[in-house]
């Protein structure tokens, strides 16, 4: 493997609109945390970049609803978010955020460098206007009915009950969610990156010289390339943003995420005016390494776009590796901002203090490397019971304790090594070299294991040789087995303090010596006889049930507040008149035959008795319910409604549906079960 002169680590920027749970720590930033704490152990010379992304619609959405500015919106979460990674460790190097004119500045020159290169492809397009707005609309401020299952919430890019992803012009009866107006089509122009023109050097640059790199990542770009890349807009029609550095372009700015990678270079300069070092040959020199660290939905924009950003602006170096990991998710089910159902990592410090190093530790043992895995509370209890107590803590706290029993605090020396001696000391010795090799190759969790393994050997031998029983007999002995378990010890607090830092730190405390370096690790020396240590201190305590239970019912009781505290309500649509109402022929109807559409998953064919006629109507319920589960049922029913097709079937009506403040979608149906096809006024 080459060697590099230095190291630019850059971990994906949180949208600074809400606080951080165990789903991004996993993914992202505990890995990240234990490669550049191994590669500064080791002596590297190191950049760890962090920051906010305090870019992009979402941000305009959430700062709309609370009546606030954008700018409220990110201050308030930078904050919350970079004092999340500071109490947890994660030990960047810079933690910057691009509403900086640092960043404004990096990212309109790097357009502007690209614009004069004559990079980009310009396109006018048709958008969706809201005059009453005076703005285009993107895709998510645009709301009307989806063409495909009729409901009315659906948004320009999405429609959230059946899943189809839409083009805002697919939407039936489209409205502005800023004016509640049916928006105009209007010219508009953008810049384009043309992608397909930067396929060959991509293939070049991946498919064949980066074949190392995660599957799941490798698979993806190679999807990705399969399917022919196209242009790609790089500018939008937002207020919020970096401005586009062009003549003529007000009320425009960079696509958020052209400028947000572009973040990465920028917390590098702010970097530099902090400190007063040289960011460049991080970003410049073929020597340095850039390694991004992500979550695999940000795949396409760190190993596509991204790199053929910086190919086409030419003086940049490209990434040696993005290890992406796969989603964490919790007690089973997907993590989710908007239904409450997380762990928020800020509450967590808050409510379990002083366990920082428990939650690395498990969230590294759980981490999503190949696949998405899962957190539970019980697995939580059980790791740090039953393996931070009682193997590590367990062994360290038993050998400080001997020593301060029989030696006096001070470290014994050796007398004579027995051939267990010999062959538990070539164990530790190759160690090091494992765990290294596991993180040097973004195995996380084999290097935790490894690390654990460590832990293990010396609670071991020192259960095998139980020195507090031969003390009185063979204090010589003792004498080798405290020292041995001691530099066990002192090797497992260099080998820990990547993945456990605040541990590691109590345990140069408590061997009153080092922090050691990498290259210190394997040895059976490190402790010199007749060295003092200090008083040993607990590393870790027992997790016991009422913490775990308080843990699990918070969340299912948050989730359940939740469903109404986020209840996102409609815009009230324009008044009609009552002749207009007229107009709708609602009748009750039963639900006499139900099944699934076929290739669909939210759809369902239901046979309803109008008690005029026996008709069928699809609907969107699918994800909600069986078809055994509502025959039988009386509904409402738009009985005038004209005929459709979805999804080759033809639908002749609709039945009536709130959703919830879940998103879930319940029944509209008479309170008593009454005739069918009586009229509802
Ligand atoms: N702000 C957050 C995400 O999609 C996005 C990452 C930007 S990294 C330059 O997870
Ligand atoms: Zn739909």
């Amino acid at each position: 493997m080459k060697n590099f002169k230095r190291y630019t680590v850059t971990t994906a920027l949180p949208y600074a609109n809400g606080p951080l749970h165990i789903g991004h720590i996993a993914g992202v930033y505990v890995p990240a945390d234990i490669y550049v704490r191994y590669l500064r152990a080791a002596g590297k010379d190191v950049l760890f970049i962090g920051g906010s992304d305090e870019h992009g619609v979402p941000i305009t959405i959430k700062a709309r609803k609370e009546g606030v500015s954008p700018q409220d919106i990110v201050d308030k979460y930078h904050n919350i978010i970079k004092n999340t990674f500071t109490r947890l460790g994660i030990s960047f190097d810079i933690y910057s955020r691009t509403s900086l004119p640092v960043h404004h500045k990096t990212a309109s020159d790097f357009f502007r460098t690209l614009y004069d290169k004559g990079k980009f492809i310009e396109k006018t397009t048709a958008q969706y206007y809201d005059e009453e707005a005076g703005q285009f609309l993107a895709d998510r401020y645009i709301t009307g009915t989806c063409p495909h299952c009729g409901n009315e919430k659906a948004y320009g890019d999405q429609c959230e009950s059946c899943g189809t992803s839409l083009n805002a012009t697919d939407l039936i009866n489209p409205r502005s969610v800023l004016s509640g107006h049916p928006p105009v089509m209007k010219d508009t122009k953008h810049w384009f990156l043309p992608l397909d023109t930067y396929e060959p050097w991509l293939r070049q640059w991946i498919l064949e010289e980066h074949k190392e790199w995660k599957p799941n990542v490798y698979g993806q770009c190679k999807s990705w390339l399969d399917q022919g890349l196209q242009p790609r807009a790089v500018t939008r029609d937002l207020d919020w943003g970096v401005k586009v550095p062009l003549e003529g372009t007000d009320g425009k700015v960079l696509y958020v995420w052209f400028d947000a990678p572009i973040g990465y270079i920028s917390a590098s300069k702010d970097w530099s005016e902090q400190t007063g070092k040289d960011w460049t040959p991080y970003w410049k020199d073929n020597e340095s390494k850039l390694v991004h660290f992500i979550g695999k939905d940000n795949i396409v924009f760190h190993c596509i776009i991204f790199p053929a950003m910086l190919h086409a602006e030419g003086s940049f170096i490209v990434p040696e590796n993005v290890p992406a990991n796969e989603f964490l998710n919790l007690e089973g089910d997907k993590i989710s901002t908007s239904r409450n159902w997380a762990v928020w990592v800020h509450e967590y410090l808050d409510e379990l203090p002083g366990r920082e190093d428990v939650l690395r530790y498990v969230l590294t043992a759980n981490a999503p490397e190949t696949k998405d895995n899962d957190f539970t509370w019980k697995d939580f209890q059980a790791r740090n019971n039953n393996e931070l107590l009682a193997i590590f803590g367990n062994f360290v706290n038993r050998t400080l304790v001997l020593t301060h029993k029989y030696f006096g605090g001070k470290v014994p020396a050796i007398t004579t090594l027995t051939p267990e001696d010999k062959a538990t000391l070539d164990e530790l010795a190759a160690l090091p070299g494992k765990i290294a090799n596991h993180i040097e190759n973004y195995r996380f969790r084999d290097g935790l294991t490894e690390m654990m393994n460590m832990a293990r050997l010396g609670n071991k031998y020192l259960t095998e040789n139980e020195p507090w029983k031969i003390f009185a007999t063979q204090p010589e002995r003792v004498q080798t087995v405290i020292n041995i378990s001691l530099q066990i010890a002192a090797n497992l607090s260099i080998v820990a303090a990547p993945f456990i830092p605040f541990t590691a730190d109590k345990m140069t405390n408590m061997l009153n010596l080092g922090p050691f370096t990498w290259a210190d690790a394997g040895r059976n020396n490190l402790l010199p006889d007749n060295h003092p240590l200090n008083p040993p201190a607990f590393l870790f305590t027992k997790v016991e049930d009422d913490i775990i239970q308080s843990q699990i019912d918070k969340l299912h009781k948050a989730k359940a507040e939740n469903v109404f505290k986020n209840a996102s309500v409609a815009p009230i649509k324009d008044d009609i008149t009552y002749e207009d109402f007229t107009r709708l022929d609602l009748r009750t109807g039963t639900i006499i035959t139900a099944e699934k559409v076929a290739k669909t998953k939210k759809l369902l064919k239901l046979t309803i008795d109008t008690g005029i006629d026996k008709r069928t109507v699809v609907s969107g319920i699918a994800e909600y319910y069986t078809p055994e589960e509502v025959i039988g049922k009386q509904v409402c029913v738009v009985a005038n409604l004209a005929p459709r097709n979805i999804k080759g079937v033809d639908s002749k009506g609709m039945i009536l549906m709130a959703e919830d403040a879940d998103g879930k979608l319940v029944f509209v149906s008479p309170a008593v079960n009454t005739i069918n096809g009586a009229t509802v006024k």
